[in-house]
């Protein structure tokens, strides 16, 4: 059991803020992905489940804002599902902030080598939109990548649009809009381009990742294609709508 594990789970626990680990005993990305799995193994030995997966850092806006230019992965678990019309309590986070994404819902398993943007809307059974609650570990969510590695990229919540879409219905996804509102006051908007150029490329960026360490996307799984927006930070009594079009909308408000 690692230090940086348990120092990652106490301060989700407990809502404390923590140094980045880079800012004096770093580690590399390697070592930062290993810290994750660890970190979600114990998640999953208290009976949690991964039901899906999610990029991070895949917008200009997400990396300029972060500054961090390089994608990352995540996990996604089950107790982090906030049903539709659940609030995100506060009191439970730290800092939380909600960004727009295109969600995946996959059908069939996903693995590089060779995986492009065709095999995943080929492996997709619907194409939906989310929001994506993220709760940095780290104070100011100040970090480096191998830091925000470490801490499953900054994963506390995420809700799901009820509506669903065959890829087939969607002549493109890049060109795909959204509109996101903070108690009615539009904050950013952007097109579903802004994800790697195609939120299917991102996806097979995953894909190929994952299984280059023997590993893959299951069949039923959820994948977070990436922010298309910088983050809204999420205040008391607040409520935010994410409208995607033809992928419909999305709604999350904080108590
Ligand atoms: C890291 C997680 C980024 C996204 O969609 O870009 C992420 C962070 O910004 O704290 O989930
Ligand atoms: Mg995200």
């Amino acid at each position: 059991m690692s230090a940086v594990v348990d120092t990652l789970l106490a301060a989700q626990r407990d809502r404390t803020e923590l140094q980045p680990f880079s800012a004096t005993n770093g580690f590399d990305e390697d070592q930062a992905y290993q810290y994750q799995d660890e970190l979600i193994a114990r998640k999953l030995d208290d009976g949690d489940l991964v039901i899906g997966a999610k990029l991070g850092l895949t917008s200009k806006a997400k990396q300029k804002t972060m500054n961090v230019d390089t994608p990352c992965f995540g996990q996604l678990l089950a107790s982090t599902l906030l049903p539709a019309e659940e609030p995100v309590v506060l009191s439970e986070l730290i800092h939380p902030r909600v960004e727009p994404e295109i969600v995946f819902h996959l059908r069939s398993p996903l693995a590089g080598p060779g995986v492009t943007a065709h095999h995943v809307l080929a492996a997709t059974e619907a194409i939906g939109c989310g929001l994506e609650v993220i709760d940095s570990r780290y104070a100011a969510f100040k970090f480096t990548l191998a830091d925000v590695v470490a801490d499953n990229t900054s994963a506390a919540r995420f809700v799901l649009g009820a509506r669903r879409v065959a890829p087939a219905d969607i002549p493109d996804l890049s060109l795909v809009g959204c509109v996101i509102e903070k108690d009615g006051d539009i904050v950013y908007t952007a097109a579903g381009a802004a994800v790697l150029g195609h939120p299917a490329d991102a996806v097979a960026l995953l894909a190929n990742w994952l299984g280059r360490r023997g590993k893959r996307l299951e069949p039923g799984w959820v994948v977070l294609s990436g922010g298309m927006t910088d983050a809204v930070p999420l205040t008391p009594g607040c409520a935010i709508t994410a409208d995607f079009g033809r992928l419909g909308t999305v709604r999350v408000r904080a108590v």
